[in-house]
């Protein structure tokens, strides 16, 4: 299935992993890579010599493509931004905010930027900025999300840039990813589906709350504050949306979360941690390997996608 996204990365099949924040490490992103998808490490809140250890890591595990997800909103995004073209990182993607201020330096070391956006107003300001592609994330999504749904912000990026499309939000199988194909994409990102894999380092607990989870399971942190979080209810996310609702700040609700994410994926509390996921847990039912995921969706996607052209 070859897309100008699989020309433009140099990848087998038109799958990218999610830069996902504490999961999204070294051993993820070359298992993803080495099955022909394009693999991510997630930059999250790590400083830049940590992002650069796991590069080397990663690159001593394939040979293949793979790429760095700068989180925006992290204290050491700039760190991070020089550490990529420093270790010849090939491809980048963004979330949570606008990389505007990094484009000129990525773009004239040759790196492929490809934002993540949940709006046309930023998908059309990036393709301007330079952008090789973009990334449609739906409110579907795990973690930081916009507030459009997958299947209403594909087609009006789609219709409103001329670069290459990759959809996210809600995809787990060749049905999600046939759909995204029917609306312009050219690529899917696929996140929780990789959370479980077995090459996945997040601790078995996160693991299976995610197998375990039911279609309704998810819920939404932070919202009056302007940030806000998908993940699966637990204690903290009550604790939390009952304290959003007595009006507390910020500052007061981020001591709550501080750390959690951690607390959820290295140390199994899924209780008191955070648990990020999509929509789409509820359709997990199994852990398996990411050649065993990417397998299955190519095969099913390029079955229905057979049937309907
Ligand atoms: O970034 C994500 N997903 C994430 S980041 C993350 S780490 C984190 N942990 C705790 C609290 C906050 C973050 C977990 N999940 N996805 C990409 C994404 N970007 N979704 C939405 C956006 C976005 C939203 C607003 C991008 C830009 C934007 O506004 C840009 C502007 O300044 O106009």
């Amino acid at each position: 299935m070859k897309t100008r996204i699989t020309e433009l990365l140099g990848i087998e099949y038109p799958i990218i992993q999610g830069g996902m924040a504490w999961v999204a490490e070294y051993h993820l992103a070359s298992a993803v890579s080495e099955a022909g998808g394009l693999g991510l490490i997630g930059g999250a809140n790590a400083p830049g010599d940590v992002v650069r250890d796991y590069i080397r890591k990663t690159k001593e595990r394939t040979s293949k493509p793979f790429g760095v997800n700068v989180m925006l909103m992290s204290p050491y995004a700039d760190d991070v931004a020089k550490v990529v073209v420093e270790e010849g990182v090939k491809v980048v993607t963004t979330g949570a905010g606008n990389p505007g201020k990094y484009m000129d330096m990525w773009k004239s070391a040759g790196i492929k930027v490809i934002p993540v956006v949940a709006s046309v107003a930023l998908a059309k300001m990036m393709e301007k900025a330079g952008a090789d592609a973009v990334v449609a994330e739906g409110t579907e999504s795990g973690g930081h999300i916009g507030e459009a749904t997958t299947m209403t912000l594909v087609p009006q990026v789609v219709d409103a840039v001329k670069i290459p499309v990759i959809a996210a939000g809600g995809i787990a199988d060749g049905r999600g990813m046939a759909a995204a194909f029917m609306l312009g994409a050219e690529a899917v990102q696929v996140g929780t589906r990789f959370v479980v894999a077995k090459e996945s380092i997040v601790h078995e607990n996160y693991k299976q709350r995610i197998i375990k989870a039911k279609d309704i399971d998810s819920t939404v942190t932070g919202r009056s504050h302007g940030h806000p979080v998908r993940c699966l209810r637990n204690q903290m996310t009550r604790e939390y949306v009952k304290l959003e609702q007595e009006g507390k700040s910020f500052e007061e609700l981020e001591y709550l979360t501080l750390g959690a994410l951690r607390k959820a994926v290295v140390d199994g509390d899924v209780t008191h941690g955070t648990v990020m996921a999509g929509q789409i847990a509820g359709m997990i039912n199994k852990e398996q390997t990411c050649k065993e995921i990417i397998d299955e969706m190519m095969a099913q996607a390029e079955a229905l996608l057979k049937g309907a052209r």
